[in-house]
């Protein structure tokens, strides 16, 4: 299966819409093999005797082929109604989960070019902030709460959930499930200017007591550096970074950028654009530009010893 691909679903929510997609795909494939059946067949199949004489008496008509016409035009509506009460059917089923109880609530903003995350919770304390892979219990449906932060963006993960856009200035409701572990890529799909393609984003489903390991983990602030070079090369994460991105723990509170507190325990960079490997992340943080260009984080212009400082410093963000 591609990672993007929409035939096969993973979830209570993606069941009935695949089941329909399928329906919908062979009864379309289906008419237009009997339509082209029949043209060929009216079009090759000849009555008339092929004589002069007879070509050039006027056309007939008997009127005997009108219960013909009846005949195809209440096919083509019985399997139209059909059709149309098996959408609204799925399109009921999918409104909201089967139990209709949702314990966990993530409120995702979509902006460019990258998703941020809020796992809510009663208790701020427990709220946690990350950015593009997030993390979910398998069986359990998740509430997702969609804002825009600029312009407006789609939410779209096709083996969960169809799409659900992300609009500036109001909360779209939507919600997924997934029934088996795995990393189901995700991707904006309304077209949100120069990175659009860049912006995509994972959902990994977990057994429940991985995901709950992986939530209490986030909570935690960042470890405190160990070494006095290590303090040093916080220092200069914080002066160089610290306006947009956080790292909890330190001083470096910016909102308009990823949380970069457990950093390593993502896959990927900036909306998987790169992988996050060493190498991919001191590219990154040295021309972010030329790896994804337009991007809001701007080339900072460090110097070596500084790219070294804050790129050995990121990786101890576990
Ligand atoms: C002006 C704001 C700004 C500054 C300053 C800034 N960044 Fe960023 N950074 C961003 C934005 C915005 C993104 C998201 C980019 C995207 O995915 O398009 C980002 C993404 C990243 C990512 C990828 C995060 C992820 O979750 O994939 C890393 C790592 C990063 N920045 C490191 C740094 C470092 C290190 C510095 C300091 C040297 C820095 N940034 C300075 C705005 C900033
Ligand atoms: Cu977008």
């Amino acid at each position: 299966m591609t990672p993007l691909s929409y035939l096969s679903g993973f979830g209570a929510k993606a069941y009935p819409v695949t089941a329909l997609t399928w329906g919908l795909l062979i009864i379309s494939i289906l008419v237009v093999v009997i339509v082209t059946a029949l043209v060929f067949f009216g079009v090759l199949v000849r009555r008339a005797p092929r004589d002069a004489t007879v070509r050039a008496v006027a056309v007939q008509r008997s009127g005997e082929g009108l219960g013909w016409l009846g005949f195809g035009v209440g096919v083509s509506t019985i399997v139209l109604v059909i059709s149309a009460i098996w959408t609204m059917e799925v399109l009921a089923k999918i409104n909201a989960p089967p139990s209709g109880a949702m314990p966990l609530a993530i409120e995702i903003t979509g902006q460019q070019w990258w998703w941020k995350a809020r796992y809510l919770n009663g208790d701020p304390s427990k709220i946690l902030t990350t950015a593009d892979e997030f993390h979910i219990p398998v069986g359990r449906p998740v509430r997702i709460q969609l804002i825009g932060a600029d312009v407006i963006h789609s939410f779209w993960v096709p083996a969960l959930t169809g799409k659900t856009e992300t609009i500036p200035g109001q909360t779209n409701v939507t919600w997924l499930e997934a029934d088996k572990p795995g990393r189901y890529r995700g991707q904006c799909t309304e077209y949100c200017g120069q990175q659009h393609a860049h912006m995509a984003f994972f959902v990994i489903a977990e057994p429940p007591s991985d995901f709950q390991r992986w939530l209490d983990a986030q909570l935690k602030p960042a470890a405190t550096p160990s070494s006095p070079v290590l303090v040093n090369d916080q220092n200069i994460f914080v002066q160089r970074c610290g306006e947009c991105h956080t790292v909890r723990g330190s001083m470096a509170g910016g909102s308009v950028a990823p949380d970069l507190t457990h950093l390593m325990s993502r896959e990927t960079l900036a909306a998987d654009t790169l992988p996050n490997t060493p190498g991919a992340l001191a590219g990154w943080i040295a021309d972010p530009q030329a790896q994804k260009p337009g991007t809001n984080m701007p080339d900072l212009y460090l110097s070596g010893p500084e790219l070294t400082a804050v790129t050995t410093y990121l990786r101890t963000l576990q």
